[in-house]
């Protein structure tokens, strides 16, 4: 039998990755500084490890660092979601998470989120692109009232952002695990062209409408085709990567979102932003006449990963951001990034190992040749403190690869000039992972519990090299 040879997902995912940060970097120049000082900074912080002789790939390759980026789009309800479900199966990206922003923070921001993404470890460290996916929950009545929510969802009925030959092609892959070297380019054209910045006249009247309730709403209902409105390039060090991009000139938002800087392991996720210069788009005004104006919803971001937490830590988390907020309402007047660093002094524990021998962190355990095993347990059983105290065991962290909903509120929020407004009454559509798994049309995975898995796995494998339960 004759076989081709097929570019496999990671290979395809690996080229989108590409595409899709030329043609941003060609839409918005100031991605591609944003991409020069982080490889810069990359750079550096790999040669201060290595001269102080620590691990440069602790967090992943530098390779992989080096070429990852996550995007983010947003579109309608009704058949974009499934579609786009479909787009980036053939990339091998799957639904992770469940984001609900619409109640993340003050502002108005009527969507829940996933984030398409590799899923087993290998394809994580072969290519980790993920695109941040936004679905406009139309339904929910605190934003949009009856007859607006019915003119959108007729205005995304009519739209179509993916043609039948792309779906074809992408239905092919994700069949098929890759697709022959002719289709593979063809099936990159499409779907990146996909996501280009629409030149078709955007309706003032109607933009101008969506945009007084949200501006997000505007730019999912109230423009002819979606586009990738960020791209996030990953640095080892983003506070060194804010100095810089500050000393160039370039505002970013007041803070790091996320954790803070602090002595102790990098926890989930740090990110942080900048508003894009206004970009020119031609408009249909109410008389019928075309003229041109200008938009500003793209912006550029940056972001730092740490370890992943298991939901124990999750909790502690999120008990923790709570408790920050506690302190600075009651009168503590300091940023936010500075009582948090109080605050994590006093709860967190101060090493990766501690984090995951305490219950909190995903590790992966890996068996140090030489060292002598420690006594076992009563039961027979071999303890993990034990063996990492002994030295035979080293713990090595497993990366959050997901998003974080206030961050990403804040993200959106930093990035809009105006609040939107929001009925606070009843009306809110129920919306967790299982509807949007049903929008979908594939199931939303639970990022702990990938996590997690990946860490009982590698424990199960010391187990077995060791002959002996590692508990
Ligand atoms: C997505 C904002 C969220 C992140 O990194 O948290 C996000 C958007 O603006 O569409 O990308
Ligand atoms: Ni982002």
């Amino acid at each position: 039998m004759m076989t081709t040879t097929l570019v496999v997902h990671a290979e395809l995912r690996a080229r989108f990755a590409v595409a899709l940060a030329e043609m941003y970097g060609a839409e918005v120049p100031a991605y591609t500084t944003l991409v020069e000082v982080s490889r810069a900074v990359n750079a550096d912080v790999a040669a201060a490890l290595r001269e102080r002789g620590a691990e440069v790939d602790r967090y992943g390759s530098l390779e992989r660092v080096t070429a990852e980026r996550h995007g983010a789009i947003r579109v309608g309800s009704a058949r974009e979601p499934e579609q786009v479900g479909r787009v980036f199966a053939a990339f091998g990206m799957h639904p992770v998470g469940f984001y609900d922003l619409r109640d993340a923070s003050a502002s108005s921001v009527p969507v829940v989120s996933t984030a398409f993404r590799p899923v087993d470890p290998a394809e994580l460290a072969a290519n980790p692109f993920r695109v941040f996916t936004s679905v406009l929950a139309v339904d929910d009545a605190r934003f949009f009232d009856a007859p607006t929510r019915e003119r959108l969802e007729r205005f995304v009925e009519e739209r179509h952002l993916f043609s039948e030959e792309l779906l074809d092609l992408a239905d092919r892959a994700a069949a098929e695990g890759g697709l022959p070297a002719a289709e593979a380019d063809e099936l990159l054209r499409l779907a990146t062209d996909a996501f280009r910045l629409s030149t078709e006249p955007v309706d003032r009247a109607w933009y101008s409408h969506l945009e007084r309730i949200s501006a997000v709403a505007a730019d999912v209902g109230g423009v002819p085709a979606t586009h990738i409105n960020h791209l996030t390039p990953r640095v080892l060090d983003i506070d060194e990567l804010y100095r810089r991009m500050s000393e160039r000139g370039i505002t970013m938002i007041d803070e790091v979102q996320g954790p803070p800087a602090w002595e102790g392991p990098d926890v989930l996720l740090r990110q942080t932003s900048f508003r894009a210069l206004a970009e020119e788009r031609t408009f249909r005004e109410a008389d019928g006449s075309i003229s041109t104006g200008a938009l500003r919803v793209r912006f550029g971001e940056v972001e730092q990963r740490g370890i992943a937490l298991t939901a124990a830590g999750r909790d502690l988390y999120d008990r923790l951001v709570a408790e920050v907020d506690a302190r600075r309402a009651a009168g503590d007047a300091r940023a936010r990034v500075d009582v948090a660093r109080d605050v994590w002094r006093e709860h967190l524990p101060r090493t990766e190992a501690d984090l995951v021998l305490a219950g909190l962190a995903c590790g992966e355990v890996r068996l140090v040749g030489g060292a002598a095993l420690p006594g076992r347990e009563a039961d027979g059983s071999l303890s993990l403190r034990a063996l990492v105290d002994a030295g035979a065991v080293v713990v090595d962290p497993v990366v959050y690869e997901d998003f974080l909903p206030r961050s990403a509120a804040g993200i959106f929020q930093s990035n809009l000039t105006d609040s939107g407004t929001k009925d606070e009454g009843a009306g809110g559509a129920e919306y967790d992972a299982e509807r949007l798994s049903a929008i979908l049309g594939r199931p939303v995975l639970d990022p702990i519990a990938l996590a997690t898995d990946q860490m009982q796995r590698s424990l199960d494998a010391l187990s077995a090299q060791l002959q002996t339960p590692v508990t």
